[in-house]
């Protein structure tokens, strides 16, 4: 995958993590690939559209996972976070361009095990999503995925 628009281009989560065992994300791509990846500074583009990020995790001690899009106002962003809850509680959130936090999850419970964020008619922009522990202990995998229409 060597298509245009600059970065978003390394992003192929189709890269297998090696084996159904999910602590091996952790330590293989495309986690790996992302990272570092812990400010908005350092924050992984995503194409604004139906988009999964799979075979990633949460994967050391105080890590966060950042990943940015550019959106067009009018647009209706929807972000789910999907996990294993019991295997370690996750949050998300999503930042404005100035860093500025707009919304936040930490919904998930053993019975509801993920957080998801709804924003209609968003202003047009650049905005982060955050993915992170709860505790600066936790470690786990996630999956999320992106819709914006
Ligand atoms: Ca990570
Ligand atoms: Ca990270
Ligand atoms: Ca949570």
């Amino acid at each position: 995958m060597d298509a245009a628009p600059s970065q978003d281009a390394t992003i192929d989560t189709s890269v297998p993590d090696g084996g159904a065992d999910a602590g091996v994300s952790c330590v293989g791509p495309p986690d790996r690939d992302f990272e570092p990846n812990d400010s908005t500074a350092a924050a992984v583009q995503l194409p604004p559209q139906h988009y999964v990020v799979d075979f990633v995790g949460i994967c050391s001690q105080d890590d966060a996972d950042i990943y940015w899009a550019m959106l067009t106002g009018g647009q209706r962003l929807t972000l789910r976070l999907d996990f294993a809850h019991i295997a370690g509680d996750l949050t998300l959130a999503v930042l404005d361009n100035a860093s500025s936090q707009l919304r936040f999850s930490d919904g998930s419970s053993t019975t509801d095990n993920f957080e998801s964020i709804d924003i209609t008619n968003i202003p047009g922009g650049k905005y982060y999503f955050k993915v992170k522990g709860k505790d600066p202990g936790v470690r786990n995998t996630y999956t999320l995925t992106l819709d914006v229409q």
